[in-house]
């Protein structure tokens, strides 16, 4: 673990993770108006038919890294760790098809290490390896990850909490401000979404909506 667990938390808030396969709009366009929204994380995640490769996927994460910077977004790369070091961002998110969470810890120092788990055991895993977040879905059904694993709802969460396993934790998979409250209220600490920000006729105010309602039961809790 390399981040404040309460600094961790508050930054998964409202989590948005896109490349530029996710958007209808210019990415850059996208990301600005996202933050402008209240997202309080954004993961750069070049995945899928079509997406960048190499100086290209390097270039528009680099421009997507400066916006983030000048309104002190933390800036996560998914699964390229050569990109996240070679950038200097501040984090990466991997899952279990990607190097073991101790061994790609010791690559990147202090940076943020997001972890994707479907099961206590893995969650146990990723602890003791040092990850800072752990991430788990689909909560609900989505179209965005083609080999997304089965729908879990609020099983494992609850699960997770019950057991009283204590590390940061964010929800992904279907998730809009309509269906976000359950989520926080059964122990997450935030949302990470795609569509429902990339695919916005406005991303502001899509993400400014996810933002209240996942604030407005925090606030209650
Ligand atoms: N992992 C599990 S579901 C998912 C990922 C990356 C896709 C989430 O996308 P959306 O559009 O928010 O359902
Ligand atoms: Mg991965």
């Amino acid at each position: 673990m390399a981040v404040n667990p309460q600094a961790m938390r508050s930054l998964l808030k409202v989590y948005f993770i896109m490349g530029s396969t996710n958007c209808c709009q210019n990415p850059e366009n996208v990301l600005q108006a996202a933050i402008k929204g209240g997202i309080t994380l954004f993961q750069f995640r070049e995945k899928g038919a079509g997406c960048l490769h190499g100086k290209e996927k390097e270039s528009l994460a680099k421009k997507l890294q400066a916006i983030c910077k000048q309104s002190n977004i933390p800036f996560i790369v998914n699964d390229d760790i050569e990109l996240a070091v070679k950038i200097n961002a501040d984090g990466v998110h991997i899952g279990q098809d990607d190097e073991a969470a101790d061994v790609v810890r010791r690559k990147i120092g202090s940076k943020i290490l997001g972890v994707s788990v479907h099961s206590m055991q893995e969650a146990e895993t990723a602890i003791r390896q040092g990850a800072d977040y752990i991430g788990i879905g689909p909560i609900y059904p989505t179209s965005t990850k083609a080999d997304a694993k089965a729908v879990q709802g609020l099983t494992f969460l609850t699960e997770l909490r019950s057991a009283d396993i204590q590390i940061p934790v964010v929800g992904i998979g279907g998730i809009t401000s309509e269906n976000a409250s359950p989520l926080i209220e059964a122990g997450a600490d935030g949302v990470s979404v795609i569509s429902a920000i990339s695919q916005a006729d406005s991303p502001e105010k899509a993400a400014a909506k996810l933002y209240d309602s996942v604030n407005r039961i925090m606030r209650n809790a």
